[in-house]
Protein backbone atom coordinates (compact mmCIF):
# COMPACT_ATOMS: atom_id res chain seq x y z
CA UNK A 1 0.00 0.00 0.00
CA UNK A 2 1.28 3.47 -0.87
CA UNK A 3 0.87 6.02 1.49
CA UNK A 4 0.47 9.96 0.44
CA UNK A 5 0.01 12.92 2.21
CA UNK A 6 -1.57 16.27 0.98
CA UNK A 7 -1.43 19.77 1.75
CA UNK A 8 -2.49 22.89 -0.40
CA UNK A 9 -2.75 25.97 0.89
CA UNK A 10 -5.61 28.33 -0.02
CA UNK A 11 -7.54 24.76 -1.54
CA UNK A 12 -10.38 23.01 -0.35
CA UNK A 13 -8.49 19.48 -0.13
CA UNK A 14 -11.53 17.44 -0.99
CA UNK A 15 -11.66 18.48 -4.35
CA UNK A 16 -8.35 17.34 -4.93
CA UNK A 17 -8.52 14.00 -3.30
CA UNK A 18 -11.62 13.40 -5.58
CA UNK A 19 -9.09 14.38 -8.28
CA UNK A 20 -6.00 11.98 -7.02
CA UNK A 21 -7.98 9.20 -5.75
CA UNK A 22 -9.01 7.57 -9.13
CA UNK A 23 -5.92 8.36 -10.58
CA UNK A 24 -3.95 6.52 -7.52
CA UNK A 25 -6.93 3.67 -6.39
CA UNK A 26 -4.53 1.87 -4.75
CA UNK A 27 -3.08 4.47 -2.56
CA UNK A 28 -4.40 6.04 0.40
CA UNK A 29 -4.28 10.09 0.54
CA UNK A 30 -4.89 11.90 3.91
CA UNK A 31 -4.99 15.36 4.03
CA UNK A 32 -2.14 16.20 6.71
CA UNK A 33 -2.58 18.11 9.96
CA UNK A 34 -0.27 19.52 12.16
CA UNK A 35 0.85 16.47 15.14
CA UNK A 36 0.65 13.95 11.78
CA UNK A 37 3.93 12.58 11.86
CA UNK A 38 2.72 8.90 10.62
CA UNK A 39 5.03 7.46 7.75
CA UNK A 40 3.84 8.81 4.18
CA UNK A 41 5.58 7.78 1.07
CA UNK A 42 4.96 10.99 -0.84
CA UNK A 43 3.50 14.25 -0.41
CA UNK A 44 1.94 16.26 -2.78
CA UNK A 45 2.09 19.81 -1.75
CA UNK A 46 1.55 23.58 -2.56
CA UNK A 47 2.83 26.19 -0.15
CA UNK A 48 3.48 23.39 2.75
CA UNK A 49 4.41 24.56 6.26
CA UNK A 50 7.58 23.30 7.46
CA UNK A 51 6.19 21.04 10.09
CA UNK A 52 4.41 18.78 7.39
CA UNK A 53 8.44 17.98 6.10
CA UNK A 54 10.72 18.15 8.76
CA UNK A 55 12.53 15.19 10.34
CA UNK A 56 9.76 12.99 8.18
CA UNK A 57 11.76 10.11 7.17
CA UNK A 58 10.86 7.30 4.73
CA UNK A 59 9.32 9.97 2.09
CA UNK A 60 9.87 8.86 -1.20
CA UNK A 61 9.45 12.38 -3.16
CA UNK A 62 7.73 15.56 -2.80
CA UNK A 63 5.67 16.71 -5.69
CA UNK A 64 4.65 20.34 -6.10
CA UNK A 65 1.34 21.33 -6.86
CA UNK A 66 1.94 24.62 -8.81
CA UNK A 67 4.45 26.19 -11.32
CA UNK A 68 6.98 27.68 -8.96
CA UNK A 69 8.84 25.68 -6.59
CA UNK A 70 10.41 28.38 -4.60
CA UNK A 71 8.05 27.81 -1.99
CA UNK A 72 8.78 24.36 -1.14
CA UNK A 73 12.85 25.50 -1.63
CA UNK A 74 12.72 28.19 0.79
CA UNK A 75 11.95 25.49 3.44
CA UNK A 76 14.98 24.98 3.02
CA UNK A 77 16.77 23.12 6.48
CA UNK A 78 13.35 21.74 7.00
CA UNK A 79 13.20 19.73 3.45
CA UNK A 80 14.08 16.12 4.09
CA UNK A 81 17.77 15.22 3.00
CA UNK A 82 17.78 13.52 -0.13
CA UNK A 83 14.20 13.61 -0.97
CA UNK A 84 13.13 14.84 -4.80
CA UNK A 85 11.42 17.87 -5.32
CA UNK A 86 9.43 16.96 -8.09
CA UNK A 87 8.07 19.94 -10.45
CA UNK A 88 4.83 19.34 -13.07
CA UNK A 89 5.65 19.52 -16.36
CA UNK A 90 3.42 22.09 -18.18
CA UNK A 91 0.49 19.90 -16.88
CA UNK A 92 -1.83 22.55 -18.85
CA UNK A 93 -0.29 25.37 -17.34
CA UNK A 94 1.92 26.53 -20.50
CA UNK A 95 -1.35 27.17 -23.04
CA UNK A 96 -2.64 29.57 -20.22
CA UNK A 97 0.39 31.11 -20.21
CA UNK A 98 0.80 31.54 -23.67
CA UNK A 99 -2.79 32.93 -23.77
CA UNK A 100 -2.45 35.44 -21.50
CA UNK A 101 1.27 36.60 -22.70
CA UNK A 102 -0.27 36.89 -26.33
CA UNK A 103 -3.83 38.80 -25.23
CA UNK A 104 -1.22 41.51 -23.06
CA UNK A 105 1.27 41.46 -26.09
CA UNK A 106 -1.70 41.95 -28.28
CA UNK A 107 -3.29 44.73 -26.23
CA UNK A 108 -0.27 46.39 -26.21
CA UNK A 109 0.55 46.36 -29.90
CA UNK A 110 -3.23 47.54 -30.64
CA UNK A 111 -2.83 50.22 -28.67
CA UNK A 112 -6.42 48.50 -26.84
CA UNK A 113 -4.85 49.89 -23.32
CA UNK A 114 -4.78 53.55 -24.56
CA UNK A 115 -7.95 52.90 -26.28
CA UNK A 116 -9.41 51.64 -22.93
CA UNK A 117 -8.14 55.06 -21.10
CA UNK A 118 -9.89 56.79 -23.67
CA UNK A 119 -13.25 55.27 -23.51
CA UNK A 120 -13.32 56.33 -19.88
CA UNK A 121 -12.76 60.21 -20.99
CA UNK A 122 -15.24 59.43 -23.97
CA UNK A 123 -12.87 60.47 -26.41
CA UNK A 124 -12.25 59.54 -30.06
CA UNK A 125 -9.49 59.68 -30.95
CA UNK A 126 -7.11 57.82 -33.61
CA UNK A 127 -4.06 56.57 -32.07
CA UNK A 128 -0.68 55.80 -34.67
CA UNK A 129 -0.46 52.38 -34.71
CA UNK A 130 2.86 50.84 -33.66
CA UNK A 131 5.41 49.21 -35.90
CA UNK A 132 6.29 45.67 -36.00
CA UNK A 133 9.69 45.64 -36.61
CA UNK A 134 10.14 48.04 -33.65
CA UNK A 135 8.07 46.20 -31.42
CA UNK A 136 10.11 43.16 -30.21
CA UNK A 137 9.07 40.83 -27.61
CA UNK A 138 11.89 39.62 -24.87
CA UNK A 139 10.56 36.93 -22.92
CA UNK A 140 13.14 36.23 -19.86
CA UNK A 141 13.19 32.78 -19.32
CA UNK A 142 13.14 29.85 -21.64
CA UNK A 143 12.07 26.61 -19.74
CA UNK A 144 8.76 25.04 -20.50
CA UNK A 145 6.80 27.74 -19.74
CA UNK A 146 8.87 30.38 -21.72
CA UNK A 147 9.36 28.64 -25.12
CA UNK A 148 5.37 28.38 -24.98
CA UNK A 149 5.16 31.35 -24.74
CA UNK A 150 7.38 32.05 -27.24
CA UNK A 151 5.54 29.22 -29.49
CA UNK A 152 2.28 31.28 -29.39
CA UNK A 153 3.97 34.68 -30.24
CA UNK A 154 5.50 33.66 -33.31
CA UNK A 155 2.21 33.77 -35.04
CA UNK A 156 2.49 37.41 -35.14
CA UNK A 157 5.70 37.61 -36.69
CA UNK A 158 7.11 40.26 -34.00
CA UNK A 159 10.80 40.33 -33.54
CA UNK A 160 11.61 37.62 -30.95
CA UNK A 161 13.84 37.42 -28.41
CA UNK A 162 14.49 35.05 -25.51
CA UNK A 163 17.19 34.82 -22.17
CA UNK A 164 18.17 32.12 -20.56
CA UNK A 165 21.03 31.36 -17.75
CA UNK A 166 22.64 29.14 -19.80
CA UNK A 167 22.31 29.05 -23.73
CA UNK A 168 19.48 28.32 -25.64
CA UNK A 169 18.75 27.88 -29.39
CA UNK A 170 15.23 28.47 -30.95
CA UNK A 171 14.23 28.60 -34.06
CA UNK A 172 13.42 32.36 -35.22
CA UNK A 173 14.45 33.62 -31.70
CA UNK A 174 17.63 36.03 -30.86
CA UNK A 175 18.72 33.96 -27.77
CA UNK A 176 20.89 35.83 -25.19
CA UNK A 177 22.34 34.23 -22.19
CA UNK A 178 23.91 34.30 -18.51
CA UNK A 179 24.12 37.45 -17.26
CA UNK A 180 26.58 39.10 -20.24
CA UNK A 181 23.91 38.58 -22.42
CA UNK A 182 21.11 40.28 -20.13
CA UNK A 183 22.13 43.85 -21.69
CA UNK A 184 21.90 43.03 -25.01
CA UNK A 185 18.38 41.38 -24.10
CA UNK A 186 16.74 43.99 -22.30
CA UNK A 187 17.99 46.71 -24.90
CA UNK A 188 16.14 44.90 -27.43
CA UNK A 189 13.23 44.25 -25.21
CA UNK A 190 9.99 46.48 -26.70
CA UNK A 191 7.93 44.15 -24.56
CA UNK A 192 9.32 42.20 -21.12
CA UNK A 193 7.66 38.78 -20.43
CA UNK A 194 8.98 37.37 -17.56
CA UNK A 195 8.65 34.20 -16.59
CA UNK A 196 11.73 33.17 -14.50
CA UNK A 197 11.90 30.64 -11.55
CA UNK A 198 12.51 33.00 -8.10
CA UNK A 199 15.73 32.18 -7.03
CA UNK A 200 18.62 34.34 -5.29
CA UNK A 201 19.93 34.98 -8.02
CA UNK A 202 16.43 36.13 -10.00
CA UNK A 203 14.95 38.10 -6.70
CA UNK A 204 15.08 41.54 -7.19
CA UNK A 205 16.16 41.55 -10.99
CA UNK A 206 13.99 43.88 -12.47
CA UNK A 207 15.23 46.28 -10.70
CA UNK A 208 15.73 50.32 -12.07
CA UNK A 209 19.04 49.30 -13.54
CA UNK A 210 17.60 46.35 -15.92
CA UNK A 211 14.60 48.42 -16.18
CA UNK A 212 16.17 51.44 -17.32
CA UNK A 213 17.87 49.55 -20.47
CA UNK A 214 14.62 48.64 -21.95
CA UNK A 215 13.78 51.12 -24.77
CA UNK A 216 11.87 54.08 -24.23
CA UNK A 217 8.20 53.13 -24.19
CA UNK A 218 8.43 49.81 -23.15
CA UNK A 219 5.71 47.27 -21.59
CA UNK A 220 6.43 45.00 -18.67
CA UNK A 221 4.79 41.82 -18.04
CA UNK A 222 5.33 39.45 -15.10
CA UNK A 223 3.80 36.46 -14.94
CA UNK A 224 6.47 34.83 -12.60
CA UNK A 225 6.75 35.80 -8.90
CA UNK A 226 6.17 39.36 -7.32
CA UNK A 227 9.79 39.52 -5.70
CA UNK A 228 11.55 39.32 -9.54
CA UNK A 229 10.00 43.23 -10.00
CA UNK A 230 11.42 46.44 -7.36
CA UNK A 231 7.85 48.17 -7.35
CA UNK A 232 9.09 51.27 -6.56
CA UNK A 233 11.71 51.40 -9.51
CA UNK A 234 8.52 49.87 -11.80
CA UNK A 235 6.34 52.84 -10.71
CA UNK A 236 8.74 55.81 -11.17
CA UNK A 237 9.72 54.49 -14.48
CA UNK A 238 6.43 54.52 -15.19
CA UNK A 239 5.76 57.86 -13.92
CA UNK A 240 8.84 59.15 -15.80
CA UNK A 241 7.17 57.46 -19.35
CA UNK A 242 10.40 55.22 -19.88
CA UNK A 243 7.90 52.53 -19.17
CA UNK A 244 4.19 52.83 -20.90
CA UNK A 245 2.50 50.47 -18.84
CA UNK A 246 2.78 46.80 -16.98
CA UNK A 247 0.69 43.79 -16.46
CA UNK A 248 1.45 42.31 -12.89
CA UNK A 249 -0.24 38.97 -12.75
CA UNK A 250 1.81 38.02 -9.60
CA UNK A 251 2.90 40.46 -6.43
CA UNK A 252 5.17 40.29 -3.30
CA UNK A 253 2.01 40.55 -1.05
CA UNK A 254 -1.02 38.22 -2.67
CA UNK A 255 -3.72 39.66 -2.23
CA UNK A 256 -2.09 43.08 -3.21
CA UNK A 257 -2.96 45.34 -0.03
CA UNK A 258 -5.52 47.37 -0.64
CA UNK A 259 -3.10 50.50 -0.14
CA UNK A 260 -0.61 49.64 -2.34
CA UNK A 261 0.28 51.88 -5.12
CA UNK A 262 -0.37 50.14 -8.08
CA UNK A 263 -3.83 49.91 -7.89
CA UNK A 264 -3.88 53.96 -8.48
CA UNK A 265 -1.59 53.70 -11.65
CA UNK A 266 -3.93 53.75 -14.91
CA UNK A 267 -1.09 52.11 -16.67
CA UNK A 268 -0.82 48.98 -14.23
CA UNK A 269 -3.10 46.00 -15.19
CA UNK A 270 -3.47 43.77 -11.87
CA UNK A 271 -5.00 39.98 -12.03
CA UNK A 272 -5.03 38.01 -9.20
CA UNK A 273 -2.62 35.54 -9.96
CA UNK A 274 -4.30 33.57 -12.63
CA UNK A 275 -2.47 34.06 -15.65
CA UNK A 276 -1.66 29.68 -15.25
CA UNK A 277 -4.41 27.72 -12.73
CA UNK A 278 -2.98 24.60 -11.78
CA UNK A 279 -5.22 22.02 -13.53
CA UNK A 280 -6.10 19.56 -10.92
CA UNK A 281 -7.08 16.66 -13.43
CA UNK A 282 -4.11 17.14 -15.99
CA UNK A 283 -2.17 17.07 -12.44
CA UNK A 284 -3.35 14.56 -10.66
CA UNK A 285 -3.19 11.91 -13.57
CA UNK A 286 0.68 13.26 -14.10
CA UNK A 287 1.59 12.68 -10.95
CA UNK A 288 -0.03 9.43 -10.76
CA UNK A 289 2.30 8.72 -13.87
CA UNK A 290 5.12 9.61 -12.13
CA UNK A 291 4.59 8.00 -8.65
CA UNK A 292 4.03 4.66 -10.86
CA UNK A 293 6.95 5.39 -12.21
CA UNK A 294 8.93 5.89 -9.27
CA UNK A 295 7.75 2.27 -7.73
CA UNK A 296 8.55 0.66 -10.57
CA UNK A 297 12.27 2.54 -10.21
CA UNK A 298 11.94 4.34 -13.18
CA UNK A 299 13.17 8.08 -14.40
CA UNK A 300 11.39 10.97 -14.26
CA UNK A 301 10.85 13.86 -15.79
CA UNK A 302 10.54 17.07 -13.77
CA UNK A 303 13.48 16.68 -10.90
CA UNK A 304 14.01 20.06 -9.04
CA UNK A 305 17.64 21.16 -8.65
CA UNK A 306 17.83 22.76 -4.83
CA UNK A 307 21.23 24.25 -5.72
CA UNK A 308 19.79 25.94 -8.77
CA UNK A 309 16.69 26.84 -7.64
CA UNK A 310 14.41 25.11 -10.05
C1 LIG B 1 2.59 29.22 -9.47
C2 LIG B 1 1.29 28.60 -9.74
O1 LIG B 1 3.61 28.55 -9.32
O2 LIG B 1 0.27 29.29 -9.59
O3 LIG B 1 2.60 30.45 -9.38
O4 LIG B 1 1.26 27.43 -10.13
Amino acid sequence: MTDIIFYAAGANPEVWLNAFRPALPDATIRVWQEGDHAPADYALVWKPPAAMLRERSGLKAIFNLGAGVDAILQLGDALPAGVPVVRLDDAGMGIQMAEFVTHAVLRYFRRLDAYALQNQAQHWRFLKPFNKPDFSIGVLGLGVLGTRIIDALRHFDFPLHGWSRSPKDLPGVTCHAGPDGLDSFLRASRVLVTILPLTSETENMLNRDHLAKLPRGAYVINVARGAHLVDADLLALIQEEHIAGATLDVFREEPLPAAHPFWQEPRISITPHISALTLRDDSARQIAVKIKALQAGQAISGLVDPLRGY
